[in-house]
């Protein structure tokens, strides 16, 4: 936020200084009545070209230092969450897995499987408790998604091999609430239809709503049996807490 307030206010500063300049030349050095010709021209001032060089480069390696520093803190990852959730990508749904609970969502019913309309009601929803560290877990069980709930600010893609980059997001839910969510990365034919849902509840709702999904038999993970390749050296997913 600080980031984004200070970069206004710096770009306005400069954008003052520089109509302030055009509009000094344009009434200072404007055309009088008894003006012949061409007026005075300039070229090849070093002086100037080194300083409108360089300033804007300044400039942008301020803002460069800064956008660098916040990502860093955005992206760094929680020590000890307390919360851990397994997200699998797939086409073209989502799988999620409460790692610490021992217990997983159950999947969401697609359109195009059953050809009937009002999917939002049976998307696949996680639930988030208001309030804790929560790290998600990127993986994909076939080609590349994105996860990306717009209400977070963050969208992060999801790869099938075992690049170790985006394989996380680390979040603190601020207020209860009812968000979409769906896949960011054009995956084949029903990519449209990837959608979930994040429920932002209380700690006793999220304690109880695991409790359901044990009573229901949703015990242990959604693991690699489900990938598209299930057996190939696919991530090291063993770092699940
Ligand atoms: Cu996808």
């Amino acid at each position: 936020m600080a980031l984004w307030v200070n970069s206004w206010i710096a770009a306005l500063v400069v954008g003052i200084i520089t109509w302030g300049l055009i509009l000094w030349c344009v009434v200072a050095y404007r055309r009088r009545k008894n003006t012949e010709g061409f007026p005075h021209q300039l070229s090849y001032n070093l002086p100037l070209e080194v300083f409108y060089l360089t300033v804007p480069l300044m400039i942008v390696g301020i803002f460069f230092v800064f956008t660098d520093r916040e990502q860093k803190a955005i992206d760094d990852r929680f020590q000890d969450p307390e919360v851990v959730i397994d997200v699998r990508g797939k086409q073209w749904s989502w799988d999620f897995n409460y790692v610490k609970e021992d217990v997983h969502e159950d999947p969401g019913v697609q359109t195009h499987q059953t050809g009937a309309l009002g999917a939002r009601e049976r998307v696949p929803i996680l639930y988030l408790p208001v309030g804790k560290r929560v790290e998600l877990q990127l993986n994909s069980r076939d080609v590349q998604h994105s996860f990306w709930v717009p209400a977070f600010l963050q969208k992060r893609d999801l790869y099938p091999d075992a690049r170790q980059i985006n394989r996380y997001i680390s979040v603190t839910p601020g207020r209860t609430g009812d968000f979409d969510g769906k896949c960011a990365e054009l995956c084949g034919e029903f990519h449209s239809e990837m959608l979930f849902r994040v429920k932002v509840v209380s700690e006793q709702e999220y304690a109880s709503h695991i409790a359901d999904l044990r009573a229901r038999g949703n015990t242990g993970l959604r693991g690699d049996e489900y990938d598209r390749s299930p057996g190939q050296p696919a991530l090291e997913r063993q770092d699940q807490r």
